[in-house]
């Protein structure tokens, strides 16, 4: 038996549906740390998030008024291409769907892209996005979100790999057409479906 399999096994040992891990994943306990360059460090009222692009009303939101939106807590499972996976994170923040709501999506818009800070970028399809659980988190298991895992503010978008989560997040793009982000330049999938698998192009 492989090294995978022996996890699944070891999942469903400990009382989990072995269903919940994506075939090539394994279970870790840890919260690892995973980014390309340095940490930001913001002054207080410095952060901010620009919803813009494709839509009626362009807005920025500073963290307070993020924080005096209405907000929910969701507990989930996360995957990362490289292969681990962690369960029943709990994240408390806004939906996504909600901030499009404020900014009037236009039809045309199929896309959006994730800008995070110092250039990072992540495209997801609008789909996606405004899925019930894809949120602009600002809590991880009831603290704020630390800075290293991506506080103060991080998006969340549970159903697809890790990397389409950018920390620090700056800005939601919405757009016509799909366009590759940071690690889609690099070879990573464009959609990146952990249960699926999808990797890498051509996965
Ligand atoms: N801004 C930014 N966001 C990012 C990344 C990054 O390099 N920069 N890496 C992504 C990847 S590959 C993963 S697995 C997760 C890791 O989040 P964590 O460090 O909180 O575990 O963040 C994602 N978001
Ligand atoms: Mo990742």
């Amino acid at each position: 038996m492989g090294f995978f399999d022996r996890n699944r096994e070891d999942v469903v040992k400990r009382g989990y549906d072995g269903n919940r891990l994506p075939s090539g994943q394994y279970l870790t306990e840890r919260f690892p740390v995973l980014h390309v360059g340095d940490v930001p460090t913001y002054k207080p009222g410095e952060w901010n998030l620009k919803v813009f692009g494709a839509v009626n009303n362009e807005f920025t939101l500073t963290f307070d008024e993020l924080k005096a939106l209405p907000s929910t807590t969701l507990k989930t499972d996360i995957h990362c291409v490289t292969k681990w996976s962690k369960f029943d994170t709990v994240w408390r923040g806004v939906k996504v769907r909600d901030l499009f709501e404020r900014a009037g999506v236009k039809p045309e818009a199929a896309f959006v892209m994730g800008h995070a800070e110092y250039g990072y970028t992540a495209n997801l399809p609008l789909a996606d996005i405004m899925r019930d659980e894809s949120m602009v988190v600002y809590e991880y298991e009831g603290e704020d979100i630390e800075p290293i895992h991506g506080g103060p503010v991080r998006l969340l978008i549970p159903n697809l790999y890790f990397w389409k989560s950018p920390k620090w997040l700056r800005g939601l793009e919405l757009r016509e057409t799909d366009a590759p982000g940071f690690w889609e330049q690099n070879g990573y999938h464009m959609y990146g479906d952990p249960f699926l698998e999808q990797r890498f192009w051509g996965d």
